[in-house]
């Protein structure tokens, strides 16, 4: 896969250098192009801002330069990029998000600053490419290269090859398969005794029946207190027997739709 990121913080980027994208990068299975957005300017003081029309706060990105840093990116390559622009005003980056554009053979970033670029750059490029506005969240940041880095990452671990087999995610919370939309509950390791604090006994055990059905019921127990939209969500086929005695113990009762909702008992804490 290849990615550019254009942007006037190549330096922020550097975290690409290092750990799993590092890795992936220096094994030849992706190929990442930082571009600083500033070599597109031609003026003395290398703009790339100028104020709002309309009025208002702040200052918008001026569409020329990313318009000469897109198009001299694009014509590098053969093919057809699939433009990504971190903005709060997009659509949520998910996992769905992360597998879809893993999937995809060339990916183009283009973190902003300020209030953002001139909407012209997007409609431009939106006619040409496909171009996804995404967000990685409900909280508001002061640009988009922290957004980058969080995407890559997430898609780069889905490349084939990328992860190890121990750090495979087969179990990942939100990934499909046998977890999905749970969160994961406790983990431990060595030594059995920390500051007077064991291991739970199940643990221990050696019985890999009464092991998973404490770590799903640990998963449930997080899952309704941090994440009860989650519950709520749920497809009741996925809940056997003791996952709906579970619930019922912790307030949560099955509605006529066969889902689980919160009871008045489940609103605390
Ligand atoms: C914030 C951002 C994301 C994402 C891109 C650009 C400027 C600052 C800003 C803040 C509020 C309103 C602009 C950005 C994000 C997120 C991404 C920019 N700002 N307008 N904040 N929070 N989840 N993705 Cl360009």
């Amino acid at each position: 896969m290849r990615l550019d990121v254009v942007t006037i913080f190549p330096e922020y980027l550097e975290p690409l250098n290092v750990s799993l994208v590092g890795k992936a990068r220096a094994r030849g299975l992706l190929d990442v192009r930082v571009h600083d957005l500033r070599q597109w300017t031609h003026d003395r003081h290398n703009t790339v801002d100028d104020t709002p029309y309309g009025g208002g706060p702040g200052m918008v990105m001026k569409p020329e330069p990313w318009g000469e840093a897109l198009d001299t990116i694009i014509a590098s390559q053969e093919g057809d990029p699939v433009v990504v622009v971190p903005t709060p005003s997009g659509r949520p980056f998910d996992q769905a998000t992360a597998v879809e554009l893993a999937e995809k053979p060339w990916l183009i970033f283009t973190p902003a600053r300020y209030e953002g670029i001139d909407r012209r750059v997007v409609d431009e490029y939106g006619e040409r490419f496909e171009v996804r506005e995404l967000s990685i969240g409900d909280y508001v940041l002061a640009g988009g290269e922290a957004p980058v880095l969080v995407m890559v990452e997430a898609v780069a671990r889905l490349l084939p090859g990328v992860l190890g087999n121990a750090e495979s995610h087969r179990d990942d919370s939100f990934a499909p398969g046998a977890m999905a939309d749970l969160l994961e509950g406790p983990v431990y390791t060595k030594p059995p005794l920390w500051r007077g604090r064991g291991i739970p006994e199940v643990l221990l055990s050696g019985h890999h029946g009464r092991i998973a059905r404490w770590r799903r019921d640990q998963a449930f127990l997080r899952t309704a207190r941090y994440r009860p939209d989650l519950i709520e969500r749920c497809d009741p086929a996925a809940l056997d027997a003791d996952d709906r005695k579970l619930l019922t113990e912790l307030g949560w009762a099955e509605r006529p739709d066969g889902r689980f909702g919160r009871t008045a008992e489940g609103m605390e804490e």
